[in-house]
């Protein structure tokens, strides 16, 4: 078999190389339009805008001779925009044509009762229901899948039959249907990203692989059950596992964890010190290795992974080796999706070289990382743009990033401080953000009201800006996500700050994180109770093993949350 992959030159591509190679499949790039006829498989995995992909494929000389080879019959598999690249035109980038195969538009999705973009774990259901046990489908409808896009082609075969007619599974998000898996003859495509979808995606994709290598698959469609939506959807509340990666006074790349940002050891009373914990009160405080950790919370079923390199503000990242090498090896063993944070802005290499922050994105995906995440220039951005009367200038990490690789590929990490005032006086500009009456907070500041104040540098610097002007801000600048950290709450296990995440849930149509103070199980399950969050994100108590991610994700079952097993 001649297997080759296209790259589309967008986005992170290295995770199906590496979902290749752990299954023992060789592979080639197409890196010329004559490599198409050589190859006897071509795998799609794109990512990003419609537009952009086929106007990459056009540059390259690569839009007709893809559209030869799907002609020709042999064995294709488009992944999410490789899978979208089949239709005719998109919502999204109106003045593009793709390949046409399946005569249809795409649409965005609506904003009914959910975040869009569509970003996390869901079932796909098949149409053809007897499948369900034939060795050679590809697709369980038992298992959840990773889906991240906000464009999708709608299912309705009466005002769309050309994608029902192509349609293998059906996927529901809030009350819309949506064709999330297309397949006729030996063109196959799905709207979800295998490669991410934990060891489900991988038995998918040996499965393909396996089952074009023996035989064409016929080129009648099978038998379809119209589907219609159900009062619920299968998609389900995430679980991320965190880690703040930085060096230690030696110089190694540790795990580490703060109690509100503060990452080094307590200083011991005098009375209780020994030998040893003189050596270590101030040091920068070590839970372990960023790889072994992400490849342990991979194999107890994390939904997601975060790495923050949590003091790269003070340098390039570019020249900081170390995190790109360790990106790239946590992406070999792991195969859900992986987000990157820490000095994703423009930066200049010590011999004057001007990197762009999309350069500094682009070297975090080309390693494994699927999103970035953007924490104090996001905040410098939102000002710049305030300042400008409430409208982009095209220039920020933000814009620039999410134009090339898609919103989705954006995550903006919110770190906002509490800042207490007194509600019979304070008559300053965040009067209708201020929190009221709650028996929250320190002793000292009790009675008081409070706001939520952004801050940069890993918390060392306050701004004039609240987190629900952030959160707007970046929204309209074309974040895909955010991830809402407290430093109030970071580390001292006393739960999710409620009063925040639902103050910017509300603020915001794009997903939401939530972040920083989980110290049991029930908190997890209170967060997506009281906050409608997509996700929620813990670092200390994963860490030091107090709770694991399974007992997690059965006390969310068992309060009749979706989650994904983690088993699959
Ligand atoms: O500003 O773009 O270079 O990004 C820096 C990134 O590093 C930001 O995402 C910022 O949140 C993060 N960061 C900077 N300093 C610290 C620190 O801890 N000293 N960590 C820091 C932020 C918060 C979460 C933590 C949760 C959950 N860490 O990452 O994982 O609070 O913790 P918990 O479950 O133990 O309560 P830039």
């Amino acid at each position: 078999m001649a297997l080759f992959l296209l790259d589309h030159g967008a986005g992170n591509v290295q995770s199906l190389a590496n979902t290749l190679r752990k299954l023992g499949y060789e592979f080639s790039w197409i890196s010329c339009p004559e490599d198409f006829h050589k190859a006897s498989s071509i795998i799609f995995p794109g990512q990003g805008a419609f537009g952009t992909s086929i106007e990459h494929l056009s540059e390259h000389g690569m839009l007709e001779p893809l559209r030869e080879y799907i002609k020709s019959g042999k064995p294709y598999f488009g992944i999410c925009v490789g899978m979208q690249v089949l239709f005719e035109t998109s919502t999204e980038s109106p003045s593009a044509r793709g390949i046409g195969v399946i005569p249809c538009q795409l649409e965005i999705f609506d904003h009914v009762g959910k975040a869009v973009p569509h970003m996390g774990w869901n079932s796909a259901d098949l149409l053809d229901p007897t499948l369900a046990n034939s060795p050679s489908e590809a697709i369980s409808p038992s298992a959840h899948y990773y889906f991240v896009h906000s464009y999708c082609a709608k299912y309705n075969p009466e005002k769309y039959p050309a994608a029902a007619e192509w349609a293998h599974t059906t996927t529901q998000y809030g009350q819309e249907l949506f064709v999330s898996s297309v397949r006729k003859g030996n063109v196959f495509g799905t709207q979800f990203h295998p490669e991410k979808s934990g060891v489900a995606g991988l038995t998918l994709i040996d499965t393909w692989l396996k089952q074009s290598q023996i035989e064409p698959v016929s080129a009648s469609p099978t038998t379809r059950v119209p589907r219609l939506p159900k009062p619920k959807d299968g998609f389900t509340k995430r679980i991320i596992a965190c880690m703040d990666v930085r060096a230690n006074d030696e110089g190694d790349l540790v795990v580490t964890k703060g109690d509100q940002y503060d990452v080094r050891e307590k200083a011991i009373p005098s009375a209780t010190l020994s030998n040893t914990t003189v050596k270590t009160a101030g040091a920068v405080r070590n839970l372990g290795k960023p790889v072994a950790l992400a490849a342990r919370y991979f194999e107890a079923g994390a939904d997601e992974l975060c790495l923050l390199n949590i003091t790269s503000f003070r340098h390039s990242p570019l020249q900081d080796q170390p995190m790109l090498a360790v990106v790239r090896a946590a992406a070999e063993h792991i195969f859900v999706p992986l987000t990157i944070g820490g000095g994703i802005k423009d930066s200049v290499d010590p011999d004057g070289t001007k990197r762009p922050a999309v350069e500094v994105a682009g070297a975090y995906f080309r390693a494994g990382a699927d999103k970035v995440s953007i924490g104090s220039e996001a905040v410098h951005a939102v000002e710049k743009m305030r300042a400008a009367g409430g409208k982009g200038d095209g220039t920020s990490a933000i814009e620039t990033i999410s134009k090339m690789y898609g919103i989705q590929a954006v995550v903006v990490s919110i770190d906002p401080k509490r800042v207490y005032v007194d509600p019979a006086t304070y008559d300053g500009p965040y009067k209708d953000e201020l929190v009221y009456g709650k028996p929250d907070g320190p002793e000292t500041e009790r009675g008081k009201a409070w706001w939520y104040q952004c801050t940069v540098s890993g918390g060392r610097e306050a701004r004039p800006l609240s987190a629900v002007q952030l959160a707007q801000g970046v929204q309209t600048l074309g974040a895909g996500e955010i991830l809402l950290n407290s430093i109030d709450r970071d580390g001292t296990g006393l739960g999710f700050d409620l009063d925040l995440i639902n103050m910017v849930k509300r603020a915001v149509t794009i997903p939401v994180v939530a972040s920083s103070g989980a110290g049991t199980k029930e908190h997890f399950v209170t967060v997506f109770e009281e906050a409608d969050v997509e996700a929620a994100l813990a670092a200390g108590i994963f860490h030091r093993e107090e709770v694991g991610i399974r007992e997690v994700k059965d006390a969310l079952h068992e309060a009749g949350i979706n989650v994904r097993s983690t088993n699959s």
